[in-house]
């Protein structure tokens, strides 16, 4: 039979949303009386908001006739393009720059064919587990070697640090993600702080992936929403994003990255032509349905409806992390991001986790899963139902430490 692509075998785990999802299964099974609320994986809980719903609705209603049908639209609805272009980067970017996608998600695991296996990769600690599990997929990293995976740089970033990494740590020339509101910890990346991140990698010859998948959470207008914000950045780094947290669709599917044309590898070439290829190649485009809501939700009534969704989670997110503060347990996050980032001090995540699910019938994430640096910690999702919310932070008050 045909063999395993080594890579494969480097991962050290299953992801670790669905071992959460396996281990809630198996609770569930031994405690059918239990009724488990999740503030685990950051999927998104509520309706669609009646303008883009209208929009995505419209869209399919057109494809049923001969003159609003459309097939593969390939990088994407030139409209919705050039709408990302004018209310995320302020016309500093052009249409033909924004790369339209099926979600973040997708767009990271995809950017990383560009680098190939040798490429040296630096990520925050905590972060999103999906750019470390998607370098050892290429190869660029691993196997696992107890504390992390070889050939990862993990970038601490802890109340110490005010949870900005040490510049000194930036690789040369290598592929440094950078998410900012920062999933899991909430913290949010200073003014400052990013043209430090940009000064440093055009220094280094490095490139930043920067996520801002979370950007539409950020309340304090002294802090910036995009890495393109920063002087200099179109010569260092990719941003990906996407309308799963700010306009919920999380299961309607839709992102974007932005890919200046002037940003070149070290040996002259343009990034941003190898990247129109590979999409052009493994990749057909977003649904068009999806596309037409993306549109609407980037008119004034869908950006006021945004607004409202994304307050309503921060709403959650505020009495989660006064539940917690309320019993003693120290946390951040929750301000401009939908996430809590709880300290259980010498404890080990996945037993706090346990002891959560078990104590209180509620699912959280437990903070090794982001990384090294997330031992003793657990991420609290602010999306949910806002009963279900309620009800969680009252049992939270059961948990006996
Ligand atoms: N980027 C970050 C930083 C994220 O946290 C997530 C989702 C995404 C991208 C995915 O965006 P899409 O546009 O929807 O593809 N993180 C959630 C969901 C879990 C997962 O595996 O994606 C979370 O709970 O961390």
């Amino acid at each position: 039979m045909i063999s395993r692509n080594p890579c494969i075998s480097n991962l050290k785990a299953g992801y670790l949303f669905p071992e959460i999802a396996k281990r809630r299964r198996a609770f569930a099974e031994t405690h059918p009386e239990a009724n488990i609320i999740s503030l685990g994986v950051g999927n998104t809980t509520e309706p669609l908001l009646p303008h883009i719903s209208r929009g995505l609705a419209e869209a399919a209603r057109k494809l049923g006739a001969a003159e609003g049908y459309s097939g593969y639209s390939d990088e994407g609805l030139l409209a919705l393009r050039e709408r990302i272009a004018e209310t995320f980067y302020k016309g500093h970017f052009s249409a033909d720059e924004i790369f339209i996608s099926d979600g973040a998600k997708c767009d990271i695991g995809r950017l990383q064919l560009l680098f190939g296996a040798k490429t040296k990769i630096a990520v925050q600690d905590p972060s999103y587990p999906v750019y470390v599990d998607g370098s050892v997929l290429t190869g660029a990293a691993g196997p696992w070697s107890g504390t992390g995976y070889q050939g990862i740089i993990y970038l601490p970033c802890t109340a110490e640090n005010g949870y900005f990494p040490d510049m000194d740590l930036i690789p040369e020339h290598g592929l440094v993600y950078f998410c900012s509101p920062n999933n899991p910890t909430g913290a949010v990346a200073t003014w400052k702080q990013l043209t430090a991140l940009v000064k440093t990698s055009v220094e280094k010859g490095a490139l930043i992936v920067f996520d801002a998948a979370y950007s539409e959470y950020i309340r304090d207008d002294q802090l910036p929403k995009s890495i393109f914000e920063i002087e200099g950045a179109k010569t260092c780094a990719i941003e990906v994003n996407s309308f799963s947290k700010s306009a919920g669709f999380t299961g309607v599917r839709l992102g974007w990255t932005a890919v200046p044309k002037r940003l070149a590898y070290a040996g002259g070439e343009s990034i941003h032509a190898d990247w129109a290829r590979v999409c052009g190649t493994i990749f057909n485009g977003a649904s068009n349905i999806a596309q037409a809501g993306g549109l609407a939700a980037l008119e004034p009534e869908g950006l006021q409806e945004m607004r409202q969704l994304s307050d309503f989670y921060l709403g959650n997110a505020q009495l989660i992390r006064s539940a917690l503060q309320k019993l003693g347990i120290s946390c951040v996050g929750g301000d401009n991001s939908p996430y809590i980032w709880a300290k259980f001090p010498g404890r080990d995540s996945w037993e706090v986790f346990a002891e959560i699910l078990e104590q209180c019938w509620v699912v959280t994430t437990p903070g090794a899963g982001f990384g090294p640096a997330g031992q003793s910690f657990i991420r609290f999702s602010a999306f949910g139902h806002r009963s279900d919310v309620e009800e969680a932070c009252k049992r939270l008050e059961k948990l006996t430490r």
